[in-house]
């Protein structure tokens, strides 16, 4: 990464909630022209294990975020500031996975607990990782919030038409908690939800989504009760666009 792309991704971390053009951040997957159908969270942000891969603007359409409380308001989202690809960054959630290959975009303030939540994070490596009571397949994406916060990706749409979303939100640490809440939103509109309990894993299954370019669908999940132990939750996802 040149010296010129670091600048420009720092501006647009730090920028508002305005999001920066598609052509700002190209990925090597060809699908980033703009014309692909077919949108695979996992597969988008494994292209490459390496920050232009899993960056905020992934292949032109993910983005990993925050709320500021458990209300599930968009003009409250914010982007996760901080990222870590390795075990090289202190006072972070790689530290605590223990794991080299575990990436992970986090909080920049300590929750009540003294952890950087919430994290969106990625297992880069060729196998199952078992971080402190957490197992973690190969190439999956997981999320966890704060006790007060909001753990979301969001995928901002770059077509018109409908779409076709499809997934599930997996418990990865079934040795502690209550579970989660998930809700699948358009905008500030809940789409689905479900109650994760412990262990649980959950599918989703939207046909025929109406969306505009912009437009953003968010997978939040929620800690239940404000109890975020052992909340580290996969998120399988596929959107494909079915046409008008
Ligand atoms: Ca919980």
């Amino acid at each position: 990464m040149k010296l010129w792309h670091v600048i420009g991704l720092a501006a647009f971390l730090f920028s508002n909630m305005g999001y920066a053009s598609d052509k700002s951040d190209k990925s090597d997957n060809e699908s980033n022209n703009g014309k692909a159908s077919v949108w695979n969270l996992a597969k988008d942000v494994g292209a490459s294990s390496n920050q232009i891969s899993f960056n905020q603007n992934a292949n032109g359409v993910w983005f990993f975020m925050q709320s500021a409380t458990l209300a599930q308001t968009e003009s409250s989202y914010s982007f996760l500031p901080r990222y870590c690809g390795g075990l090289g960054s202190l006072s972070s959630p790689c530290v605590d996975n223990g794991i080299d290959g575990l990436l992970c975009w986090y909080s920049n303030d300590p929750d009540i607990d003294n952890h950087w939540l919430p994290v969106v994070e990625f297992n880069a490596t060729a196998t199952t990782q078992f971080p402190k009571t957490i197992t973690w397949p190969a190439q999956t994406l997981a999320m966890h919030p704060a006790p007060d916060k909001l753990a979301i990706v969001g995928w901002r749409s770059p077509v018109s038409g409908k779409i076709d979303v499809t997934g599930s939100f997996s418990d990865f640490d079934a040795n502690c908690g209550n579970g989660v809440l998930w809700f699948i939103n358009q905008g500030n509109k809940t789409l689905d939800s479900g109650n994760l309990p412990n262990g649980g894993k959950q599918s989703f299954n939207l046909a025929k989504v109406k969306i505009n370019p912009g437009e953003v669908l968010y997978f939040i999940v929620d800690p239940k009760d404000g109890d975020h132990f052992c909340d580290t939750t996969g998120l399988d996802l596929t959107i494909t666009a079915s046409g008008n």
